[in-house]
């Protein structure tokens, strides 16, 4: 039996893959309603195939508890915030369930631990724990550092055809987790030290974010001097060893956004380039109200009423708001003193803005000009509705003449 601990965004589909391939599997988290309504058979979150997956893995081996269990192997998949001040990794979550696990582990059992962490976190906050403890690392308990490496939108198939790292202080440790992650995982699972699983992780998150950050880059210096920044960018992908990613609003979810901080904290003389494509995709929201105000004024719309924010989420096609795009817009506009934009996003339910809108064909019928932030397929579907307001569309989704772009 496996106990995974923690049932958010990585520890629930994980746990239900284990479950869904005959391994025996306890969740465990520490909120009481979410393990109510994970034992009622409801899944937590919206993604592609969950409750396909959630029903598989339920009629086999699966429980879900407030408790830790007495195990061999246990897997953490907490949340591992940062500090927005010092922008280094607050490991409070991850340490507070090593000490839970601590208490209760049999000799020799083996801790996984999922959730990102920066370089030089399992040494310098999660061994002090376990020596503390009188314990002795490699002997009374094994620490694995394997980050999850999925993508919300499409979790349940990269979960299966994805490749893993594995870092661990002991090769026949590392064996052991492998052939566990085996059970399920069709991709390439590589072993390694824990150090470079962690800093493999965090380079991953960091390569993207750089990419983006040159994109948007791009796109303000074309917009500056008139050029078509997708042409340019189409043109430049056609040569075999340039893949430059899409310009956008800014990148916003909790891994790309937040990673490449963990390593300008820890090295801030060093993480230069790091540091300018944070900055760089951090000021597309505000970039995006310059192009608003612009397209303002060429309209003459001076009621900000009449203008509506298409999308909350951090992406298309996910249910996840964390740190998107938008709502940093929002909150600028805030700054600002601006207020009475409308918005809409058919996957966000509650209500977590000002005039937010439930139902689109109000919102369309309460504003000429629209922003579209996200590239949700639901804007593709209804773009007859859309397609005699003013448009500007941050992510180049919308084919019809006249629209404006970032
Ligand atoms: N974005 C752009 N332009 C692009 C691609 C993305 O502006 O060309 C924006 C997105 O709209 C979004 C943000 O970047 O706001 C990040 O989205 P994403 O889809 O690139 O990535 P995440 O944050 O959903 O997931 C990433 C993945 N990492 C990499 O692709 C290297 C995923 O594999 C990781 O598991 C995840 O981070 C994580 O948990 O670390």
């Amino acid at each position: 039996m496996i106990n995974i601990i923690g049932l958010g965004y990585i520890g629930l589909p994980t746990a239900l893959m284990f479950a869904a391939h005959d391994i025996e599997v306890v969740g465990t988290d520490y909120n009481s309603d979410l393990v109510n309504t994970l034992k009622q058979g409801i899944v937590s979150f919206e993604e592609k195939g969950l409750q396909e997956l959630f029903d598989k893995a339920t009629a086999k081996k699966i429980e879900f508890s407030n408790e830790y269990q007495k195990t061999d192997v246990y897997i953490v998949a907490v949340p591992t915030p940062y500090d927005k001040n010092t922008k280094q990794i607050d490991p409070k979550y991850v340490q507070n369930s090593v000490k839970t696990i601590l208490e209760i582990c049999p000799k020799g059992a083996i801790i996984v631990i999922e959730s990102t962490v920066s370089p030089g976190t399992i040494d310098k906050f999660i061994r002090p724990i376990i020596s503390k403890n009188g314990l002795v690392t490699g002997e009374d308990v094994h620490i694995v550092h394997a980050p999850e490496r999925i993508i919300p939108g499409n979790m349940i198939y990269e979960l299966e055809y994805n490749s893993r790292t594995i870092g661990a202080d002991d090769k026949a440790i590392a064996q052991k987790i492998k052939d566990l992650y085996a059970s399920f995982c069709k991709g390439d699972i590589i072993l390694t030290d824990i150090r470079s699983a962690e800093m493999s992780k965090v380079v991953e998150n960091t390569f993207r974010d750089i990419n983006i950050a040159f994109a948007n880059e791009l796109a303000k210096i074309c917009r500056n001097d008139n050029m078509d920044v997708y042409e340019i960018i189409k043109i430049a992908n056609k040569h075999p060893r340039v893949n430059i990613l899409n310009p956008g609003p800014g990148v916003g979810g909790h891994c790309i956004s937040v990673d490449p901080w963990f390593l300008v904290g820890d090295y801030p003389d060093l993480a230069k380039l790091i540091l300018q494509a944070r900055l760089v995709n951090d000021s597309m929201p505000e970039f995006v109200l310059s192009r608003m105000h612009s397209i303002m004024k060429e309209h003459n719309i001076k009621d900000l009423g009449r203008v509506g924010l298409y999308g909350l989420t951090y992406k298309e096609n996910v249910d996840d708001t964390r740190e998107s795009p938008s709502l940093q817009l929002i909150e600028n506009m805030e700054k600002h003193l601006a207020s009475g934009l409308k918005v809409y996003d058919p996957w966000v339910k509650k209500n977590i803005v000002e005039n937010q809108y439930k139902n689109f064909d109000e919102f369309l019928n309460d504003i000429d000009f629209v922003v579209i932030m996200v590239g949700h397929s639901h804007i593709l579907e209804n773009v007859d509705k859309i397609k005699n307001k003013i448009i500007l569309d941050t992510r180049n989704i919308i084919n019809i003449s006249n629209v404006y772009k970032l």
